[in-house]
């Protein structure tokens, strides 16, 4: 049988009531049969890294176990994004939710569809924050954990909501 694998995702909104949003995501995760024991950690409001004429984010990071391989899994996060009308208007700028995969187990993953651990992870607030909320030792293959990235970046997120 395939192994169950812990992933964790990161979640993103800026438009059309953005807590609700991540909040609706968050529920929706955890509907999913092909994903146990989902928990989310709390929710926070950033400015945009980006463009600045745009809203502010809501962002959370959700731990998912799953069988399903990582590209499977990426399929799903797309069908969530889609079913939440994703708008993407242009790089870096505003969407309805953004679903990303940023660890898959210890997988280091290059395809054209898919790098994981996702790149941006390490050094953004409104994810580093939200996943250390989940498991700040997360180990990473080069030794490090996710505690020594954290400390490089100032927190910079106001909590607008409890995790489940
Ligand atoms: N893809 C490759 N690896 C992955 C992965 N690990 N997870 C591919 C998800 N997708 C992955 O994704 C484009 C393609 O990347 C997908 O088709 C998939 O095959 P996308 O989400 O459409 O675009 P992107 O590359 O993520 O660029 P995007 O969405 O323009 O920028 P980002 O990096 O997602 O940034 N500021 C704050 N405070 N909070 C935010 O959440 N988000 C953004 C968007 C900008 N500023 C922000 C925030
Ligand atoms: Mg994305």
């Amino acid at each position: 049988m395939t192994p169950l694998i812990t992933a964790y995702i990161g979640l993103g909104s800026n438009l059309h009531q953005p807590i609700r949003q991540v909040q609706a995501a968050i529920v929706e995760l955890k509907q999913q049969r092909h994903l146990q024991d989902v928990q989310a950690s709390p929710i926070y409001a950033s400015k945009p890294v980006g463009p600045q004429d745009q809203p502010d984010f809501i962002n959370a990071v959700a731990r998912v176990k799953t069988r399903l391989g990582p590209h499977d899994l990426l399929d799903l996060l797309q069908d969530l994004e889609q079913h939440h009308g994703r708008i993407r208007k242009r790089h870096w700028g505003e969407r309805t939710l953004d679903l990303d995969l940023l660890t898959y187990g210890h997988a280091e993953i290059r395809t054209p569809r898919l790098t994981v651990p996702h790149p941006l992870l390490f050094t953004r607030s409104f994810v580093l924050y939200p996943f250390a909320d989940l498991d700040a030792h997360f180990p990473f293959n080069n030794g490090l954990t996710l505690n020594h990235y954290l400390q490089k970046v100032a927190f910079d997120l106001i909590p607008v909501k409890k995790g489940n």
